[in-house]
């Protein structure tokens, strides 16, 4: 910057998502910065997988994979491609134990062994897989939890099966019009734009708070025969604007991206059970407590309600005892 150059001019006051994260850092007097270093894997490869989805039209990773993942689902070439970017960024920070993937049939073990490690990470590599091919927004999603004092090193479970409330940061990636990272470690929701220019995230949406009053509810309204009926009657009631206001609707079939921009306009989305899906479709650990964490950080005091009510029903399908069943719990999203 030349000697009389203005510091306050805007493209000299742009704050990194790097710089953000340790500015969150210095809030915790003594923080070695792992923490710090473990985010900037995220980062780092939520770069590397936009890349690989803004060409996906150019390059060979459109179309299935051929192989089918533990949720039962035929993997697309971008959702292994993306699982492999966000395991090589993470497995290189010293300061995590255990990977989580939902692309993966068990959690991988990475400095497991090493006193160093202390988080485990979860993560939706792409998330809207059946969006790709038809370029429409997808995204990521990443959760972050702390090992358990007691937790024995070798034993993943404990590292992973921890209530929602654990979790000491999440957030999500939208590869749409453009690349947005959003994430909060508890102090706000923050979102940051990927500037091509520049090649970083660059604070564009600072302390997120969805609006009291959306437009929109967000639901596949083609199994509203099979949702319970009290969900259908939901829905009619926000059609009909006898909840005080009519909502109209948007449905992309991402969930990130429908969550994006539930949080930005308002409004509602849920995924019911259904007759296929009786316990929902979307994955509690990967999709819906990673939302949990912006969603009440974003509107804390009526969250706390709303966050309870959710968990209270994601409860019935903890972690733990799926694990125990050999499932990855599901849960109805509201
Ligand atoms: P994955 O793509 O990660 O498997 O996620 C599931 C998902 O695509 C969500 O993003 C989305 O909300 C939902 O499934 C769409 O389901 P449906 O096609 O049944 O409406």
């Amino acid at each position: 910057m030349t000697p009389n150059a203005d510091p306050t001019r805007t493209e000299h006051r742009l704050i990194t998502v790097q710089q953000h994260i340790l500015q969150e850092q210095k809030r915790f007097p003594g923080a070695s910065g792992e923490f710090s270093w473990l985010l900037s894997g995220i980062t780092l490869a939520a770069k590397m997988i936009q890349a690989k989805v803004r060409r996906a039209g150019l390059s060979d990773i459109l179309g299935t994979d051929g192989e089918t993942n533990v949720q039962g689902e035929i993997q697309q070439k971008l959702d292994v491609s993306a699982n492999e970017v966000l395991a090589h960024c993470l497995s290189v920070r010293e300061s995590i134990g255990v990977l989580a993937s939902e692309e993966n049939e068990q959690p991988i073990m990475v400095h497991n062994n090493s006193p160093a490690a202390k988080y485990a990470v979860v993560f939706d590599p792409l998330d809207g897989s059946s969006n790709i091919d038809v370029n429409v927004s997808v995204g990521t999603t990443f959760s972050i939890l702390r090992r358990p004092d007691e937790a024995h090193l070798d034993d993943h479970e404990s590292w992973l099966l921890q209530p929602g409330r654990k979790q000491i940061a999440a957030g999500y990636v939208v590869y749409g019009s453009s690349t947005i990272l959003v994430y909060s470690v508890g102090n706000g929701v923050h979102g940051f734009t990927l500037d091509p220019a520049v090649g970083a995230f660059v604070l564009s949406h600072p302390n997120m708070r969805m609006p009291d009053q959306g437009k929109y509810y967000s639901v596949n309204e083609a199994y509203c025969d099979e949702f319970p009926p009290r969900y259908g009657e939901y829905i009619d009631r926000l059609r009909h604007g006898t909840l005080g206001h009519k909502y109209g609707s948007r449905y992309i079939g991402s969930m990130v991206a429908d969550f994006h921009r539930t949080l930005l306009k308002g409004g509602v989305f849920l995924y019911p059970p259904t007759t296929d899906q009786p316990d929902g479709k979307l994955r509690l650990l990967y999709e819906a407590e990673p939302r949990c964490v912006s969603r009440r950080t974003s509107r804390w005091n009526r969250a706390r309600w709303n966050a309870s009510s959710a968990g209270c029903r994601a409860n019935q399908h903890s972690p733990t005892n799926a694990a125990g069943r050999g499932e990855s719990s599901r849960t109805r999203r509201f």
